[in-house]
């Protein structure tokens, strides 16, 4: 285990990417900014499926240049990348074989993110990793119902269908293989293990699944639920523990408020503050998962390219001293 934790253990420093349909949006759907996660817009504006799946057709990122992005993580001096593939809306940066709802049906056909993130990574020497949420916003299985107490609906929790379960189960076993073997990810990132539906053994089961398919992976402890399952690392989020843990763990971290991008978040965090962050979780034995939002076009915004060059000064600062 220690040896298979090895690279990531040494690595300590990360990008994660929150990208997908609602990049697009920025925080904004009908004149409303409602929410604090601009990733979670769907569920906070309560925006019917089909109508939210219309966002295909605008969904134009052409600028999104992946070698550009791992450059700059390289330049920030992060080792490793972690990419939102599937988050809970459902939409697929990839070109999956089991969905419509990916990049192939929008005007980027053609074009295959994941890949493109892929490969510039290998060329650069930088770890590449895949966010995949458990929950989904889109798929016919799940579905979110009205909360008695509250009269609304409760997009935090779906609800799994009844006898559909199974089905899910194997399309995202589908997607997971697709991950591994079209685009050699080294850690599956999971999320959404809160959902009542998502059991213990459940976890355990794609755990294995995963560790057959590809034994040297590494996977989060959100495959399974999180507050009892601590394999292959904890992943404490927006905070972090104040001293070292037995397990291995990774704390990620926004740079303004929000993970996806958010027109209207301009809370941006120092680069002093990241860096003693990033110095506070190393001496306790942590990763420090950094994100960025790229906005509508696919670039990433400029404050936080700023942020990141000046804590990678920062660093080489170190290292020379
Ligand atoms: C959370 C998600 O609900 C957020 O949108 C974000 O992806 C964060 C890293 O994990 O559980």
């Amino acid at each position: 285990f220690s040896q298979r934790m090895a690279w990531f253990n040494d690595a300590k420093y990360g990008m994660f990417i929150h990208f997908g349909l609602y990049s697009q949006l920025g925080g904004i759907y009908k004149g409303n900014d409602e929410g604090r996660y601009a990733e979670w817009i769907q569920g906070n504006q309560d925006i019917p499926t089909e109508e939210y799946a219309k966002l295909m057709d605008t969904w134009n990122p052409k600028n999104f240049d992946a070698n550009k992005i791992v450059k700059l993580a390289k330049k920030a001096g992060m080792k490793y990348l972690v990419v939102t593939t599937k988050h809970h809306e459902g939409f697929c940066l990839w070109n999956s074989e089991y969905t419509d709802f990916d990049i192939a049906k929008t005007p980027m056909k053609g074009r295959d993110f994941i890949k493109e993130l892929a490969d510039a990574c290998k060329k650069e020497g930088i770890h590449f990793g895949t966010y995949y949420s458990i929950i989904d916003w889109h798929h016919p299985s799940q579905h979110v119902t009205i909360d008695t107490e509250t009269s609304k609906r409760n997009w935090g929790q779906p609800k799994m269908k009844e006898g559909k379960k199974q089905e899910y189960v194997q399309y995202m076993k589908n997607q997971i293989k697709e991950l591994i073997e079209n685009y050699d990810t080294e850690i599956l990132w999971f999320d959404g293990d809160w959902t009542d539906w998502w059991t213990l053994e459940d976890g355990n089961d794609l755990y294995q699944y995963i560790r057959e398919l590809k034994p040297e992976i590494i996977i989060n402890n959100r495959v399974s639920k999180r507050k009892i399952f601590k394999k292959d690392f904890g992943t404490p989020e927006q905070f972090h523990p104040d001293s070292t843990l037995k397990h291995y763990w990774e704390a990620c971290y926004t740079m303004n408020d929000s993970w996806g991008f958010k027109i209207k978040d301009k809370d941006w965090k120092r680069a002093e503050e990241v860096y003693e962050k990033l110095k506070d979780i190393h001496g306790k034995g942590g990763n420090f998962l950094l994100n960025v939002g790229p906005d509508g076009d696919g670039k990433i915004p400029k404050e936080s390219a700023k942020i990141l060059k000046e804590v990678g000064e920062m660093l080489k600062n170190d290292r020379k001293n």
